[in-house]
């Protein structure tokens, strides 16, 4: 079972992808999203980035059209992805998914490959998703990069991400991961 704050940190994170906020999941959020990424960081469609890309969201989106949409409409209601995720977090089985595919995620929001994620990249990623603008992002931003440094190491990304879907402590710094959920 999901806690209440579970369930509002993964409210947020379904709006968070649900770009075109009709209120579902559709297979053309996911490719809003990675249009977003070509758009802002001029990455070209033949170029391997794109199709890394490219392929990481359409494989996103066919796993949850075939595990969370269980009304097969081709959508994923806020219902659907939250049965979904408590069956991720929840179940052994998923053999922790849910945190590979928070490593590509964060992967993939590191554009310049420097295994960190800058302030400049922060923002971008709240751009494209639609939690926040820049002012907010760069405030969220000073409170997760503990020492100062600029930077979000991988390692600092992947216990804040962990916190987020897991944490039930309201003060823990990962629940702002994807910017406030309340
Ligand atoms: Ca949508
Ligand atoms: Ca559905
Ligand atoms: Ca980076
Ligand atoms: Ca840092």
């Amino acid at each position: 079972m999901l806690t209440e704050l579970q369930k509002k940190k993964l409210t947020h994170y379904f709006n968070a992808f649900d770009v075109d906020k009709n209120g579902t999941l559709e297979k053309s959020d996911f490719d809003k999203i990675v249009n977003g990424y070509a758009k802002t960081y001029k990455i070209t469609q033949n170029s391997e980035t794109y199709q890394y890309i490219s392929s990481t969201y359409g494989k996103r989106w066919d796993a949850l059209a075939k595990e969370a949409d269980t009304n097969t409409d081709n959508k994923v209601s806020l219902d659907e992805w939250l049965s979904y995720q408590d069956k991720l977090l929840n179940d052994p089985k998923s053999n922790f998914l849910w945190l590979r595919v928070a490593s590509m995620f964060i992967d993939i929001q590191d554009i310049d490959k420097d295994g960190t994620w800058s302030l400049e990249e922060y923002k971008i990623m709240y751009k494209i998703h639609g939690v926040g603008d820049d002012i907010l992002a760069a405030e969220i931003f000073s409170k997760l990069d503990f020492d100062g440094d600029g930077k979000i190491s991988k390692n600092d990304l992947m216990n804040l991400v962990a916190d987020f879907y897991l944490s039930d402590n309201p003060q823990a710094p990962g629940n702002l991961f994807f910017g406030t959920y309340e």
